[in-house]
């Protein structure tokens, strides 16, 4: 696809592209997770979006199959948001929330302690995932040197893991990318479990593997190198993501559960894309009835309107912290847009489009759908792993021989160019389309996919 920048910004469908580096239009703007020269060539501008589509900057429609960036839960344009945003800009367009407050943060945090998991109902606001990560490590740091156990300071995270970009989510982190490029800038006292994605055991298992519960085990180890009265927490995504999506074996998070329950370790639920129905309930932790000690949550929280995180804390760790003197601040820590007023109303006109259309649970009535037309990819070429879980799926395919990669970033762009937006890691397409999705609109999104596998050697 051709698009071209006029200079007052709006795109124009044709033109030339001038190479990377020699196009003003496109040079400032460093962008994040992309590869700015191809890009920068051959841009994919996305100018407008409603429902399950988005619109090209030179007019073509394309099906949303990864809800902008597993964020967009509700679907594109909803009235109810721009008209909640624009009445709070309108009355107030900031507050702090340092030494002071204003209603709307109070109620948001009602509101999501009624649908949280048993017990998480102490909210700490943030503005995006990778805040909602350092907040909570530093939350279970603080933890246990406010109950007089200071010595627990070791993180455990996973391998392939993704817990955002911030220095604590990264050093948690498993995504050797993500990690190997910034020295050995990491948190000190980390360490990591197993992964849990192995296609020898588990390839086109249809919804959760049944191998790897005992992987769970591996914590048990770590427990007996470092001695658990060094571990503060495990963090772990109940579905990794980013790591093209890696599911949990059956009962491995449960076992994970009773080990930090043994050694008094904390348990982090890293929700940023699980939270808010992906998975067919409010939060994968009740799909999976594991309870965690602290939950992180972003994206579909204000169905990606405005950024805002959320980390949702038991009433025990909350209460932690509740002690010396009434005039002390009890937590150092906190963002200026911490509960940013247009942020907690659109939060708030969101959950009430998740609650008024039953979004929070919608995936569950779709997911065999889903999961069959995930899986009438099998037998494709080079297809060597289908996963599905709620309304989240992927497809793995062999890399090209010396090209990690490679294959997936064509498969990705000519998905594009045909009309469909998925993601891509590796050689990993991962989709997870908005809530909103019919049946008819799955078919397209799997059948669109099928071809372009079916044409990319
Ligand atoms: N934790 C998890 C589990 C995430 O998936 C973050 C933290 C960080 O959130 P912020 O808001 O700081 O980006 C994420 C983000 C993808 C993809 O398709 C996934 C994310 C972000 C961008 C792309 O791989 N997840």
């Amino acid at each position: 696809m051709n698009a071209q920048l006029t200079p007052d910004g709006a795109a124009t469908p044709e033109g030339p592209v001038p190479s990377a580096g020699t196009n003003p239009q496109l040079d400032a703007f460093w962008m994040p997770f992309t590869a700015n020269r191809q890009f920068k060539a051959d841009p994919r501008l996305l100018a407008r979006a409603q429902g399950m589509h988005y619109w090209t900057a030179d007019g073509r429609e394309i099906l949303d199959g990864v809800a902008g960036l597993w964020c967009v839960n509700a679907g594109h344009g909803r009235r109810e948001i721009t008209e909640a945003v624009t009445k709070q800009l309108q009355t107030m367009e900031f507050a702090p929330t340092f030494q002071m407050g204003h209603p709307v943060a109070f109620e948001l945090a009602n509101r999501l302690a009624a649908i949280a998991p048993p017990g998480l109902d102490r909210i700490f606001f943030t503005n995006s995932g990778s805040e909602s990560v350092d907040t909570a490590l530093k939350i279970a740091l603080a933890y246990h040197r406010a109950r007089g156990a200071g010595q627990r300071t070791r993180l455990i995270g996973r391998e392939k893991g993704y817990h955002g970009v911030g220095f604590g989510g990264m050093s948690v982190g498993g995504m050797v990318n993500n990690r190997k490029f910034f020295g050995s800038s990491m948190l000190p006292g980390v360490d990591h479990l197993p992964h849990t994605l192995n296609t020898e055991h588990n390839a086109f298992s249809r919804g959760l593997p049944q191998w790897g519960m005992p992987l769970a085990d591996e914590l048990e180890r770590l427990v007996a190198l470092h001695d658990a009265s060094t571990i503060a927490a495990v963090i772990v995504e109940p579905v990794s993501g980013s790591a093209g999506v890696v599911l949990p074996p059956v009962g491995y998070l449960k076992r994970l559960r009773e080990i930090c329950d043994r050694h008094g370790i904390l348990l982090i639920f890293d929700e940023v894309i699980t939270g808010f129905g992906r998975v067919g309930s409010p939060f994968a932790s009740q799909a999976f009835d594991v309870t965690p000690d602290l939950m992180t949550t972003a994206k579909g929280l204000t169905n990606g309107a405005i950024p805002m995180g959320a980390v949702f804390s038991q009433r025990k760790i909350y209460d932690a912290f509740m002690q010396g003197p009434q005039n002390s601040i009890e937590l150092f820590h906190g963002y200026t847009y911490s509960a940013h007023p247009v942020a907690c109303a659109a939060a708030l006109a969101t959950l009430d489009i998740y609650v008024n259309e039953g979004l929070l649970t919608r995936a569950a009535s779709l997911s065999a759908h889903w999961e069959n037309a995930v899986h009438s990819l099998r037998g494709l070429p080079h297809v060597i792993d289908l996963r599905n879980y709620g309304l989240i799926g992927a497809v793995e395919m062999e890399p090209r021989q010396g090209k990690p990669g490679a294959r997936g970033f064509d498969v990705f762009l000519k998905c594009f160019e045909r009309g469909i937006m998925v993601r891509q890691t590796g050689d990993t397409i991962a989709m997870a389309p908005p809530l909103i999705i019919d049946p008819g609109q799955i078919e397209r999104l799997v059948e669109t996919l099928g071809k372009v596998i079916r044409e990319t050697a």
